[in-house]
């Protein structure tokens, strides 16, 4: 079967709140399950492409499955090809623009018809961009913690092979931060790699005073310190910072990853496959961030971004972050700090049964 003579039957969307492996706790609110709309694009040919996108909230999935059900008649009979139908989508919405729930929806649309051509042909995604599966470096991500109630958890994460691992701060002063992280040092050791995300929650001035204070923890790098959007005050940041600034889990398609690295927001970014446009998206703002020698980490999506990762030039980490783990039937697991790429297309099958559990 040649994937280039795929044509697009029917989209699907059904909508699940999946529980979580560990609720999350932010300094920007809490995230406690796992708001997933499944997509699965059918084609005329047989092969078919599956992906999921992240709502964040149970809020936003009724109108997520209302849009991607309204583009099920628009992209009937149009062939699966994700680039053209990736630039198709961008001419039809630019008037309305694709932030938010549209962004997220054609970045999920991608990943699904990558997932296609890639079952198509029987072989994993990242082999059709070129590269191929290897272990790429993962970070364990964590909420908020407890050092005490969580202690066991950490520990295992180390003892599994993890040599990084991020937590979240910043939800209370810094005397609570500074407990926090020398509580979660004494259990993970001084050798793992620490990173920490403050979910765009400081103002630029707190930010510098609480990285000031919390650099002797031997930071890999410190994540969204001031809102995603104002690149002014991460740059500001960024320029007092002791410890690497670190973004881009917010930035929807190519346009604001250049606004980003313009504006000299940070020293390492990290993309989100369902907001930089999917696989295409992410092949096309990869460049920017060459150019600019910026290492990149991937957000979420642990399945889609270990194939996009490894033909990424200065591949920095993957998060670690199982969304969707509960509605697979065999999610991929770390092993030895490292998650390595599965297919065929992006590796994903649904456990019906518990799609049909958790559906909303
Ligand atoms: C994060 C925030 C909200 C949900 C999932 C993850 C976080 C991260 O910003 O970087 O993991
Ligand atoms: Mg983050």
């Amino acid at each position: 079967m040649s994937e280039s003579e795929l044509t697009i039957r029917s989209l699907t969307a059904r909508a699940v709140a999946a529980p979580l492996a560990r609720p999350l706790r932010t300094a920007s609110g809490d995230v406690p399950v796992s708001p997933l709309l499944l997509i699965d694009a059918a084609s005329e040919e047989g092969p078919a492409g599956r992906a999921y996108i992240f709502g964040y909230t149970t809020l936003v999935l009724r109108a997520l499955k209302a849009f991607v059900d309204d583009l099920d008649e628009v992209l009937r009979g149009r062939a699966a090809c994700p680039a053209a139908v990736t630039d198709d989508l961008a001419a039809r919405f630019r008037l309305m623009g694709r932030q938010g729930l549209v962004g997220m929806a054609l970045s999920g649309l991608d990943m699904a018809l990558w997932d296609m051509r890639g079952r198509a042909l029987q072989r994993p995604v990242v082999e059709l961009l070129g590269g191929e599966a290897a272990p790429v470096p993962a970070y364990d991500s964590y909420g908020i913690v407890d050092p005490v109630a969580d202690a066991p958890a950490l520990q295992r994460s180390v003892e599994q092979g993890f040599r990084a691992i991020k937590v979240k701060v910043g939800a209370a002063d810094l005397d609570w931060d500074v407990k926090n992280l020398a509580g979660v040092r004494d259990v993970i050791g001084p050798d793992v790699r620490l990173m920490i995300d403050f979910n765009q929650s400081l103002t630029a001035p707190d930010a510098l005073r609480r990285i000031r204070a919390l650099a002797r923890f031997d930071l890999e790098w410190v994540e969204e310190p001031v809102p995603a959007e104002d690149l002014a005050g991460h740059a500001r940041v960024r320029e007092g910072s002791p410890v690497p600034i670190q973004t881009g889990e917010n930035w929807w398609f190519g346009h604001d990853m250049a606004h980003a690295l313009a504006a000299g927001a940070c020293d390492f970014c990290m993309p989100d496959l369902m907001k930089i446009g999917g696989v295409t998206g992410w092949l096309r703002a990869m460049g920017q961030a060459e150019a600019a020698a910026i290492p990149v980490s991937s957000h979420l999506f642990v399945e889609g971004s270990a194939h996009v990762l490894p033909v990424t030039p200065l591949a920095h980490y993957l998060e670690y972050l199982d969304l969707a783990g509960a509605v697979l039937t065999d999610p991929p697991l770390p092993a030895d700090g490292c998650l390595t790429a599965r297919g065929p297309g992006l590796g994903m099958d649904w456990n019906e049964a518990a799609v049909a559990r958790y559906l909303v």
